[in-house]
């Protein structure tokens, strides 16, 4: 070909994990959607997919080598919700269709009301977050990233949701999760009640024949990870994290998302523990099954 000397001299920006694998070649697709059109409090997660390569470069992994991805590249950017919504759909069924498991970049939280509504029958659907996405209506608009989590229940039949590191709601949220047996294990829980924590969940998750991990940054101390869209005190800390996600993942991993990151507002913390979340989960998995 004679453009090689293009591929050999010159780099096109970073990739996820630095991967240069095909779709046929790998076990987990990565996609990006830069999408925060709904955001309340602080906007920036759209510049997250950018942010979340580019310290996937940088950080090393061990046995990185055994984790088979390919990084296809972003959506389109779009600021009607529904759209982007039916997009997210379309490409994780393409994926699964394909026989691999999907890793979402976000963006807001909202991508994974389409992304996880393809979740099989016995597969459980887990979600890291400080807060627990369950208002019936916010700001006006009923989709949104405060509302996905009701909104999915609603729709769906989930056998099993848990909430792990939640403590920013308000009372109409919990008393939805009660109502529909929703898990929801606080972050006060998991900081001082750890090692019983850890067990209960892998129990929980035992009868599972897999799991949707769903991973908002902001479940982290904002200490750890200021660059969020909505910070709130009193988190979880990144080694507690990794370890939860390594336990969940080792179920296997069906789906994937990592959100509301935002580079706008972050000092490299956020999108390193986001991108390490995303190592620790995909390591778990490959080597368990
Ligand atoms: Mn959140």
């Amino acid at each position: 070909m004679p453009e090689d000397w293009i591929r050999f001299y010159l780099y096109k920006g970073p990739s996820f994990v630095g991967s240069e694998r095909g779709f046929e070649e790998a076990d987990y697709a990565v996609f990006g959607v830069p999408f925060d059109s709904t955001a309340s409090y602080r906007p920036g997660s759209r510049f997250a997919p950018l942010a979340l390569r580019n310290a996937s470069e940088y950080l090393e992994f061990p046995r990185e080598d055994e984790i088979r991805l390919a990084d296809l590249g972003d959506l389109p950017l779009t600021n009607d919700v529904n759209v982007m919504l039916d997009r997210v759909g379309r490409v994780v069924d393409e994926i699964v269709g394909a026989g691999k498991v999907p890793v979402i970049l976000g963006g807001e939280h909202t991508l994974t009301l389409s992304s996880a509504s393809k979740i099989d029958k016995n597969v459980a659907l887990v979600v890291f977050d400080a807060h627990l996405d369950m208002r019936d209506e916010y700001m006006d608009t009923k989709v949104n990233h405060a509302t996905w989590l009701r909104r999915l229940i609603e729709s769906k039949d989930l056998e099993k949701v848990l909430v792990l590191g939640a403590r920013a709601f308000i009372d109409e949220e919990l008393a939805f999760a009660e109502d529909l047996g929703v898990e929801v294990v606080t972050s006060l829980e998991i900081e001082t009640n750890f090692n019983s924590v850890k067990k209960k969940i892998s129990d929980v998750l035992s009868n599972f024949s897999g799991v949707y991990l769903s991973l908002d940054i902001d479940v982290l101390d904002p200490g750890f990870a200021p660059g969020v869209s909505n910070p709130e005190p009193g988190g979880i800390s990144p080694i507690k994290f990794f370890e939860l996600v390594r336990v969940v993942s080792a179920i296997g991993l069906k789906g994937l998302d990592v959100v509301e990151v935002n580079p706008v507002f972050d000092n490299g913390g956020a999108s390193a523990n986001a991108v390490y979340a995303v190592y620790a989960a995909l390591l778990a998995s490959t080597t368990s099954s």
